[in-house]
């Protein structure tokens, strides 16, 4: 595959806030995302919105950060070093969502800056990562102001209330997302487990994308929907076109789904490290 363009030593690279949970495991949340900026040669900014207890096996809590904490993190970055894209993940609750869509509004970055919304509800043990009264603000403050939502299908049922079983269903979720407000809707197929494809659909209100890749079966994909958001936001600061981007980032997460690895005694990361490799 081809990567993003390399800043030469000693020159300031791109910037991408991530705006997302600690894995005390390593393998998503924060952790994925400063992997995969750092391997696409992206310097990464973090705000964090939560700290998560977990290992290979589960969540078993997390702890939320102040919400002036939070804001105080993005007003940091934000105004010294500057971003050219952002990605959301772990967000907890509706304040830290208000807080994040204050913030991205009152610094002038709505409709100027790219902002990839990874809808995080739970982990993949079933371990919920969002308060389920969180649900309305996630859909009524962030939507609006997000370049892409890129939600699973789990999360999908959770916020349109529509089961994917196939690509008609998916381009009636991709619709009904679309009306809550973002530019781009990005509805992955990963979770049919059916299918021998993960086929991810885009839709921008118009025109339906395919974006079609062979399953990897591993049981090893703790992160992939973070990699897969984090990488889309890197294209996305380099200049890309949502289309492109999103080729871009399906690219870089299946790499990483081939070369994910075995972890503790449950399910091992996918890994950004097979670029270490070249
Ligand atoms: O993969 C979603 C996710 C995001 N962020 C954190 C997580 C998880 C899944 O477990 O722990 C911190």
């Amino acid at each position: 595959m081809n990567f993003l363009p390399l800043t030469p030593p000693r020159q300031t690279p791109v910037r991408v806030l991530t705006v997302a949970g600690s894995d005390s495991g390593g393998g998503a949340g924060l952790q994925a995302d400063i992997r995969t900026f750092t391997l696409l040669g992206v310097h990464p900014l973090v705000a964090v919105t939560a700290v998560t207890v977990q290992n290979s096996l589960g969540v078993n809590g997390f702890h939320e950060i102040p919400t002036d904490v939070l804001a105080g993190q993005i007003d940091a970055v934000v105004t010294d070093i500057g971003v050219q894209a952002a990605k959301t993940g772990l967000l907890a609750s509706s304040a830290i969502i208000e807080t994040v869509a204050d913030r991205w509004r009152g610094l002038g970055l709505a409709g100027t800056v790219p902002i990839v919304v990874d809808p995080v509800c739970a982990s993949m043990h079933g371990d919920p990562l969002l308060h389920s009264s969180a649900l309305d603000t996630l859909r009524g403050t962030l939507f609006p102001l997000a370049s892409l939502v890129t939600p699973n299908l789990d999360e999908v049922r959770l916020l349109v209330g529509i089961d994917v079983v196939d690509v008609a269903t998916q381009r009636d979720a991709a619709r009904a997302l679309h009306d809550l407000g973002p530019r781009w809707t990005l509805v992955k197929g990963g979770h049919l487990r059916s299918s021998s494809h993960s086929r991810d659909l885009l839709y921008d209100g118009a025109d339906f994308t395919e974006f079609d890749a062979p399953r990897v079966d591993t049981g090893h994909d703790h992160g992939a929907g973070d990699t897969l958001a984090a990488a889309i936001a890197c294209a996305l600061a380099h200049g890309y076109s949502m289309p492109d981007a999103v080729a871009f980032g399906k690219a870089w997460v299946t790499e990483c789904l081939r070369s994910a690895y075995p972890l503790g005694a449950g399910r091992g990361p996918v890994s950004a490290l097979f670029r270490l490799q070249a």
